[in-house]
């Protein structure tokens, strides 16, 4: 009965009721103190760059969950870490159960390792409190115990060590035991009807085998109790795992905020005629927040409310000060149409959107504030520590930054940074979009290095110009005649889109026609009707920018400073 696979399985099950126990209680105090999510938060954060390249490129995901835990979508090879880390914890889990069978108190210890180590994650995490140790504590105690029991069931022990065997009972009870051994509060052996040696408590505990003949040598583990342990467990498992991310999801509703109206003059023009109306295939002008890409570290959505939150001005600043929700909302805002570029996206990726953003300028925050003359990197800090720095020559050469509250008419969803969030125009949002901003420190560069710097990506980012195809889409065949080509393209930090062209297979590049313009820093859609034969062929896209330049056909890689290149397209015609 009490099979090597049983032994691994109850460690399995046990763990699996402590994961549950830590999740539901860290979505009552404090989603990010979940030790999943943690040991998921540790793990990306310590996986070298060129792994989540190369993961990015073969599990590109939208999002995804697992059991009760929903992950955010991202680019970022989250599902093949998370992956990894549930099947890594899975094995140690089943190998702990397996350890149980020589010692109950080795496997315990090491599922209280692999609590420990879920501990340190959560430790480590930039904004941990202590009382982020509760849903760790507890997810040990719930793990232990749950193996404990399944444990002790399985050998028709009882659950109290120091309590008598219900075969010491019905024995003393006059009864016929159906089994005669039995372990007494000081672990003698009581009574044994064969002549082999007497074997020590764990002996016995070691070799629990039922099989004919054998029967009644051993304390009887109980089929049906273990199969009502493994149950109950298992429901406990999966109740508190669903629990937890129903508490989740309502905590994570959006708030109910009456936005302000952009300041006279300030808001942002009717947009152009979306060519994607017409040209279906092309991506529409302006992207609606629930198809808006998503980049960051977080494995979860991060809940933040706007009651309590502050945004807190400091470091080298004559004027430290710091901003409550309403303060903010109560400050002069604009609106703008600004395009949001990943320094992760590959040529031709999704990693990029248009979006119109209300929020206070930056440049009000600066003249209060009047940063020292050294000061060459605004660091902006996340509601939980993470930080994004940005070089303070580039926020102030013109170009306007904003403290934004509202996307496309909307207060920020939760994915995309609410209550308040950075957008610099042109500059990618690894070093200025800050999500969930909590603070803005004005420092240097050599007094502060930001999470990115850590990892050595690049400081100065602007973005490069790119044009993107969206239809036709690789690999697909389309029918003969005119075939249309369109998509999208930018140049935010090089005076916007002047021009598209297109080239097809070796042929010459020629100038596709470009929708209205919005304005420098937004995309802009393009498209080309071209005559192809039956086939396959190939397209190609470039972006003529502001400057007159055109983009360059030198490919790199995203690492560390974006990515370059020409977008070309293989589709067949028939
Ligand atoms: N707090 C926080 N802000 C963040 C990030 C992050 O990981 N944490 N990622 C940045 C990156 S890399 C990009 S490209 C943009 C993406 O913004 P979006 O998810 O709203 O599209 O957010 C930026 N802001
Ligand atoms: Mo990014």
């Amino acid at each position: 009965m009490v099979s090597r696979r049983l032994y691994a399985l109850f460690g399995l099950l046990a763990t699996l009721v402590g994961m549950a126990v830590g999740h539901f209680t860290a979505s009552l105090l404090n989603a990010d103190s979940s030790p999943v999510l943690a040991v998921g938060s540790g793990v990306i954060d310590r996986t070298p760059v060129s792994m989540k390249e190369w993961a990015i490129k073969q599990f590109d995901t939208d999002g995804f969950s697992v059991g009760p835990f929903d992950f955010a979508a991202g680019n970022y090879d989250k599902v093949v870490l998370i992956g990894s880390v549930f099947v890594g914890v899975g094995v140690l889990a089943l190998v702990a159960g397996l350890i149980t069978r020589i010692r109950f108190a080795y496997g315990a210890t090491m599922l209280v390792v692999l609590v420990l180590v879920a501990a340190g994650a959560v430790v480590d995490r930039p904004a941990f409190e202590a009382l982020d140790l509760v849903p760790v504590v507890l997810t040990a105690i719930a793990g232990v115990a749950s193996l404990w029991w399944l444990h002790r069931t399985a050998h028709g022990l009882p659950l109290d060590p120091r309590a008598r065997s219900t075969v010491e009972i019905a024995k003393a009870e006059g009864a016929t035991a159906p089994a005669v051994s039995a372990t007494s509060a000081a672990g003698k052996r009581r009574a044994t009807l064969t002549d082999r040696p007497v074997p020590s408590e764990d002996d016995a505990e070691d070799e629990i085998v039922i099989s004919p003949g054998a029967v009644t040598t051993e304390p009887r583990p109980s089929r049906r109790g273990v199969l009502i342990a493994g149950a109950v467990l298992a429901a406990a498992a999966a109740v508190l795992g669903s629990a937890g991310k129903l508490i989740n999801n309502l905590r994570a509703r959006a708030e109910d905020i009456t936005l302000p109206q952009p300041a006279v003059g300030e808001a942002a023009p009717v947009l152009p005629t979306d060519l994607h109306a017409t040209y279906s295939g092309i991506t529409p002008l302006q992207v609606s927040n629930a198809d808006f890409y998503r980049v960051d570290t977080r494995l979860d959505t991060p809940v933040v409310s706007s009651d309590g939150w502050t945004l807190k001005i400091d470091g080298d600043v004559e004027n430290p000060f710091e901003l409550t929700f309403d303060e903010l909302l109560a400050m002069p805002m604009v609106e703008r149409d600004i395009t949001l570029t990943c320094v992760s996206n590959s040529v031709g990726g999704k990693y990029v959107g248009g979006a119109r953003w209300l929020g206070v300028p930056l440049q009000a925050i600066l003249d209060r504030a009047k940063p020292g003359s050294g000061v060459d990197q605004m660091v902006a800090t996340d509601f939980d520590g993470m930080t994004i720095g940005t070089p303070y020559d580039l926020l102030t050469d013109g170009r306007e930054a904003i403290v934004a509250v509202g996307m496309n008419g909307q207060e920020l969803p939760r994915e995309h940074g609410f209550p308040a969030r950075i957008i610099v125009p042109g500059l990618y949002g690894f070093i200025s979009a800050t999500k969930w901003v909590t603070k803005l420190t004005f420092t240097t560069y050599a007094e502060t290095e930001v999470y990115w710097t850590e990892r050595k990506w690049a400081t100065r980012a602007p973005i490069k110009p790119s044009a993107r195809i969206d239809t036709p889409k690789a690999l697909t065949t389309v029918k003969p005649g005119k075939v249309l080509v369109g998509g999208v393209a930018w140049a935010q930090d090089n005076g916007g889109v002047t021009k598209v062209q297109v080239k097809v297979d070796g042929g010459e590049w020629t100038d596709a026609t470009t929708g209205d313009d919005v304005n420098n820093v937004y995309w802009r859609q393009w498209y080309a009707e071209v005559d192809i034969d039956a086939g396959q062929h190939t397209v190609a896209a470039r972006v003529v920018d502001g400057d007159g330049m055109t983009q360059t056909d030198v490919r790199a890689e995203p690492f560390p400073g974006g990515s370059s290149g020409i977008h070309s397209v293989l589709f067949s015609v028939g």
